[in-house]
């Protein structure tokens, strides 16, 4: 089991229930994953935390207090710390230990799985749990390593609180973790500067504390509402009330009228006020239009207000979840830099260069995103049944069966793997069905004597047609987002996640139903033979 987030504590728990012998790899000190790592200033989940957490067990369900309508990392690092100690899962985890390779034994049927302290584990199985949003991107802006400053990134925060009082901030980057960190930031700091490369949309958070009888009532229905959300499109709002039709269909008055309806509520459920915001080009425009003029009622200045108004399809990059940002522009020390007319020729010692002027800086922030999806699965040697590499067989994009298996790469399992709806729904909800079809997985080779169970080529072929036949109808092909590896120079531009997790569902039952469709599963004897 690779990593030990949301995914790996849960596989962790759920095969060991299932009598199997565990054993975890953590690159962190602590569990937790991406809110191990992600600890800036501001930074909360945007899918409401009565949500954004584990349904596998009803007492955890039942006992835990989440105390905002959308958790900080704070509360629910704490909460994982929690799932770890009460089920007690710690001894399973070995801590600041990095996978660095696994190899494929044919002879065997199994993985050696090399370690950074030196250690190889021999298992029959690997689920990587790596997640989505865990290799940090640092763009290779020239003279980034002579900043004398202190330089740092969203993803890879100090445990140590950063002081920012006093300091000349400069923060680079404006997609979620941006958002989130700079109107905290610009609290404490001297003076902000945000540099902008591509403005982003962002609806409010409306954040608050999470009334004892909201969640008394959470909590009486919580079945309900998780059955919900696996039956929804997206893993969350399952209670929500659906989508109404098209935003074309309404006058501007009945469309603005539904929007702000949405506004007032808050958060990403936002893009589902109407049901074809991510199909239709006019429809997504009018909503679009609503949130620019949103950002043009806020932002003071009309000069500023231009560069902060985007002009692509809504929800084509992620949308954002803020909680104050664009008001933050009015704050006499915050300064917005545009990269579009000025873009940043280096950094110096002392701070940034644009093409216009010489900014100090005390401290540089890299809001800068992730080597998504495929970054830290690609940074492991991987090698498979012919020891032909990860990185080599996904070189000119990732090749999946449902996400969770791939071809040439016997008994490996991926947790919200490229091709799964994963990054595209609440992600607690993706992980516990992907580590219950695994778990059932590996109980019915157990069962029916198999040994390795393989993505076969044609099966994963089709897969990664379908993937790109569904993106191919929505609009999230229309922009540079992370979703299809844009922001990485050199990464091939596919579209990694599948949309509408539902039916996604229905496919991987129908999948072990029929026996594991798709994949090739062999008997000890022949895998034996076959040496
Ligand atoms: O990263 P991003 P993120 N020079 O890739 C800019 C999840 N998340 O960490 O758009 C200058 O979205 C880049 O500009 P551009 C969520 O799924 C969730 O913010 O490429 N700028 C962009 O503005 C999210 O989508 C939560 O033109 C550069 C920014 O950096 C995902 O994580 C909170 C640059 C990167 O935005 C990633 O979010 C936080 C360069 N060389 C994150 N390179 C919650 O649940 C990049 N940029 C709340």
């Amino acid at each position: 089991m690779v990593g030990a987030g949301f995914a790996g504590l849960y596989a962790l728990f759920r095969l060991r229930e299932a009598g199997w012998e565990v054993q975890g790899f953590e690159a962190g000190g602590g569990v937790g994953g991406t809110w191990y790592w992600n600890r800036y200033p501001g930074a909360r989940c945007d899918v409401a935390s009565v949500e954004y957490s584990f349904s596998f067990s009803e007492e955890l369900e039942q006992e835990w207090v989440w105390t905002e309508r959308y958790a900080p990392q704070a509360e629910i690092l704490r909460y994982l710390d929690h799932v770890a100690d009460r089920f007690d899962l710690r001894p399973l985890i070995r801590f600041d230990t990095r996978v660095e390779s696994a190899v494929f034994d044919a002879a065997s049927g199994g993985w050696d799985v090399r370690t950074s302290d030196g250690e190889v584990t021999r298992a029959r199985f690997v689920v990587m749990a790596t997640g989505c949003l865990s290799t940090a991107n640092l763009p290779d802006i020239p003279g980034r390593d002579s900043f004398e400053g202190e330089l740092l990134h969203t993803g890879r925060w100090p445990h140590d609180p950063v002081d920012f009082a006093g300091r000349r901030v400069g923060v680079i980057g404006t997609g979620s973790s941006g958002i989130q960190a700079i109107p905290v930031i610009a609290e404490e700091a001297a003076e902000l500067v945000v540099f902008q490369r591509t403005p982003n949309y962002s609806v409010p958070a409306h954040n608050g504390p999470l009334p004892t009888d909201e969640l008394a009532k959470v909590k009486a229905r919580y079945r309900d509402l998780r059955e919900k959300n696996r039956r929804s499109m997206v893993g969350f709002a399952g209670w929500a009330p659906a989508p109404g039709g098209s935003a074309v269909a309404l006058s501007n008055d009945e469309r603005d009228e539904a929007l702000e309806e949405r506004w007032a509520d808050g958060g990403l459920w936002f893009l589902s006020a109407f049901n074809d915001v991510l199909f239709n080009e006019q429809s997504n425009e009018l909503v679009a239009d609503f949130v620019r003029r949103k950002i043009r009622a806020v932002v003071a200045d009309p000069a500023v207000a231009d560069k902060l108004t985007p002009t692509q399809v809504i929800g084509c990059k992620r949308m954002c979840v803020d909680s104050g940002y664009f008001e933050t522009f009015n704050r006499p020390d915050v300064r917005l830099v545009d990269l579009r007319e000025t873009p940043i020729e280096a950094i110096t010692p002392t701070g940034v260069r644009t093409t216009a002027e010489d900014i100090a800086l005390d401290t540089l922030v890299f809001a800068t995103g992730f080597d998504a999806m495929t970054g830290t699965l690609m940074r492991i040697d991987i090698r498979g049944r012919t020891g032909i590499s990860l990185q080599e067989s996904w070189e000119a994009g990732p090749r999946t069966y449902l996400g969770l298996g791939v071809p040439g790469f016997p008994n490996l399992f991926i947790v919200t793997g490229p091709g799964s709806p994963s990054v595209l729904t609440n992600m607690v909800t993706s992980i516990e069905h992907h580590v219950e079809w695994i778990s059932d997985c590996l109980a019915h080779l157990r069962s029916e004597g198999y040994a390795t169970i393989e993505a076969a080529e044609p099966a994963a072929d089709e897969w990664v047609a379908y993937v790109n036949s569904v993106a191919g109808i929505t609009l999230y092909t229309t922009c540079n987002s992370w979703y299809l590896g844009a922001n990485i120079p050199g990464k091939p531009r596919v579209f990694m996640p599948l949309f509408g997790f539902a039916p996604y569902v229905d496919t991987c039952a129908s999948v072990a139903a029929d026996g594991y469709r798709g994949f090739t599963l062999t008997e000890a004897d022949v895998q034996e033979a076959r040496q």
